[in-house]
């Protein structure tokens, strides 16, 4: 496994389901405003999490922690949706640790980067995407190289393994308006992954 793409996994009900989960977890785990290490250049995305530990970044750095870095509570526990859809897609017995979520309004981007914070890169990261279309670019494990760009779209679902779990990646932009899922448009990307060694 590399990459394997799953259009529409999620069909609009069970989309709908999804949101109502990510909603409730968004009531026990506000939005928190990530920022960049050392400079403290905001990040253009909210994000929060769900699961035993939760990526935060702030201006000491990126790290998983099982507390929320704005009310000091535990995350919320993952939705079952998901923890079906990883026992589904992973290929990994163990469960997902982190469920980060990420918020993108019309204007948000993310740079190009790797993730490789976790300490557990044999599990792939398991990508759903929900509201409106993003334009995603992947490349190598190298910051120089071609990339090439997709496009993902609500309900899908993309699995990044073996040698693309540490594929440099980023969203280049949103298109907005092209889905009616979020009542304030905009886009929410969950990503679910393994952080401790299996
Ligand atoms: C490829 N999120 O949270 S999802 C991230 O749409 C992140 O919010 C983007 O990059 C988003 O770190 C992209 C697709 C994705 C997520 C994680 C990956 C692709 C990946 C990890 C390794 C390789
Ligand atoms: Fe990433």
């Amino acid at each position: 496994m590399a990459i394997d793409i799953l259009p529409e996994r999620f069909d609009p009900a069970a989309q709908r389901a999804l949101l109502a989960d990510i909603e409730a977890v968004v009531q026990a785990a506000p939005w928190f405003a990530p920022c960049m290490p050392r400079t403290g250049k905001p990040l253009s995305v909210r994000m929060t999490n769900c699961g035993p530990l939760g990526w935060v970044a702030d201006i000491d750095g990126y790290r998983y922690q099982p507390a929320h870095p704005d009310t000091g509570e535990p995350w919320p526990p993952i939705p079952q949706l998901l923890l079906d859809l990883w026992a589904d897609v992973s290929g990994i017995a163990a469960p997902p640790e982190a469920c980060l979520v990420n918020l993108y309004g019309p204007k948000a981007r993310m740079g190009l980067h790797q993730d490789r914070d976790e300490n557990e890169f044999g599990a792939p990261v398991v990508s759903v995407s929900l509201g409106d279309t993003a334009v995603f670019r992947i490349g190598g494990t190298t910051r120089k190289g071609p990339t090439r760009s997709l496009r993902l779209a609500s309900g899908d679902v993309i699995v990044f393994g073996g040698e693309d779990r540490l594929a440099y990646h980023g969203i280049d932009r949103i298109l907005a308006g092209s889905s009616t899922l979020l009542p304030e448009g905009g886009r929410i990307n969950l990503t679910l992954r393994r952080v401790t060694p299996i």
